[in-house]
């Protein structure tokens, strides 16, 4: 991969990205079981634990993550690597820490249910919905990262999230027998 490689890295960061409601989550409750010696961030929640907040959006109803104390306390646990991130937002991560990107996609009714489901208000499905079919977390992907490591997954199903699964499995032990200790 074209990308800046740290050499102290045995296995390789993946962030796992996507519209709210594609199924980060689900899909990185499967890989972490499937891959030895992982560590899974889930930013949503890492940010709430190590407060890296700066303030909160009354309109959307949550909180606005501070990215720079984000990085602050996340850096550190990236270099090591083998690090699976979890978060909608994934262009505030250095290029040179991350091996993959993995966009997760859902089909508009399926993502409505789903937010429905989850129980966020009209505006914010429809802000989600908007988002995902301008293929905005994509788009981020696309600009921040070196494009072979930006992969793009359909995830509507339950069999396409075990493929999907397996195919990031497959991806990161080659990457591990290419990167020999
Ligand atoms: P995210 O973390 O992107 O917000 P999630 O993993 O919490 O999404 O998934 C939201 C809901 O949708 C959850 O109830 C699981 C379900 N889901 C996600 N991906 C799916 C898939 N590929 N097939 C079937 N259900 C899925």
């Amino acid at each position: 991969f074209g990308n800046e490689m740290d050499s102290t890295r045995l296995r390789p960061n993946i962030i796992v990205t996507g519209t709210p409601g594609c199924g980060k989550t689900t899909t990185c409750e499967l890989l972490q079981r499937r891959l030895d010696d992982c560590r899974y961030y889930n930013i949503s929640d890492f940010a709430k634990e190590h407060d890296c907040y700066e303030g909160y959006d009354e309109g959307r109803k949550s909180h606005i993550v501070d990215e720079d104390k984000l990085l602050d306390e996340l850096e550190p646990l990236l270099r090591k690597g083998g690090a699976i991130i979890d978060w909608h937002v994934n262009d505030v991560f250095p290029e040179r820490l991350i091996d993959l990107v993995v966009v997760l996609r859902c089909d508009n009714s399926t993502l409505y249910d789903r937010l429905h489901k989850r129980g966020y208000h009209d505006a914010k499905i429809e802000e989600n919905i908007d988002a995902e079919i301008m293929g905005v977390v994509l788009q981020d992907a696309m600009d921040s990262y070196v494009h072979d490591i930006v992969v793009e997954l359909q995830s509507n199903t339950a069999n396409q999230m075990e493929e999907n699964v397996g195919r990031i499995v497959a991806w990161e032990s080659s990457w591990v027998s290419q990167h020999p200790t």
